[in-house]
């Protein structure tokens, strides 16, 4: 059989389109790594999230070398935690789950976009090179503020990126025959070992601790001093721990009210 030969060539090219048009479907339903929320794993009760150990506090945690875990809740019309803060050079997997309605969690700038549905955990894996800052928004209408709903993601400089927390607890007032007691405790959340110095002031007293704290872990410590050094009246203090500061003021009196059933009767 004779075939001419520009039928021979259409016959070609629309060969060629199909298995193109099959290619394209394949890459794109395969090769993107697009998925469905996965409807496979437990589910979650959106309702009760506080009870969740990885949603109860919306957080940032250190799971490996450059590895991050980010743990997102999306609710009308924000997401914790606002921002997000994970260092440059590092790989993250972000799970987001929604408290109400369905949501979207989508990083302008970048392919990280995923539904998030009540009831249903959606992750994805992304690796952050350089630092800089996104915006993230809602692109599912879930209500009248729909359009307020936006976060922040902060990709910082690799050397500028902590998870050192500070706090401290103080008395309002202390008797003059008394201590004044700072309790402090500086959390770590990196996996490594956090070396630096507390550096505390309470009126003119000062005190310094050279601490190492270890790796996902928290230190604690006692600052006091007698009351009757400071004299009767309102004294500032203060506590450092590198960028981290926490302060506050303290009362000395001369007796203190039988007010809070303190131990000095
Ligand atoms: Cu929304």
């Amino acid at each position: 059989m004779k075939i001419h030969t520009y039928e021979k060539l259409w016959l070609g090219a629309a060969m060629v389109l199909i298995v193109a048009l099959i290619a394209t479907i394949t890459y794109g339903a395969v090769g993107l790594g697009i998925s469905m929320v996965d409807d496979e794993e437990e589910t979650i009760d959106p309702d009760a999230l506080d009870e969740d150990d990885r949603f109860n506090d919306p957080r940032v945690e250190h799971v490996g070398e450059n590895e991050y875990e980010a743990y997102v809740v999306a609710r009308t019309f924000m997401y914790q935690p606002d921002p997000i803060e994970v260092p440059a050079n590092s790989e993250v997997t972000f799970y987001v789950t929604s408290t109400d309605v369905i949501h979207s969690f989508s990083v302008v700038g970048t392919n990280i976009n995923t539904m998030v549905i009540p009831g249903e955990v959606s992750s994805m894996t992304a690796e952050f090179d350089e630092p800089g800052e996104y915006g993230v928004v809602c692109n599912e209408y879930c209500g009248s503020g729909h359009h307020t709903m936006e976060g922040q993601l902060h990709v910082v400089p690799e050397d500028e990126f902590d998870m050192t927390e500070l706090e401290v607890e103080g008395d309002d007032e202390v008797a003059e025959d008394d201590e004044v007691t700072l309790n402090v405790s500086v959390e770590n959340g990196m996996l490594d070992d956090l070396e630096t110095t507390i550096e505390a002031e309470i009126g003119e007293e000062t005190f310094e601790e050279d601490v190492t704290v270890e790796g996902d872990s928290t230190y604690e410590t006692t600052i006091t001093v007698d009351a009757a050094d400071l004299g009767e009246g309102d004294h500032d203090w203060s506590v450092t721990v590198d960028d981290y500061e926490d302060s506050g003021t303290v009362t000395v009196v001369d007796d203190l009210e039988d007010d809070g059933g303190d131990d000095d009767e």
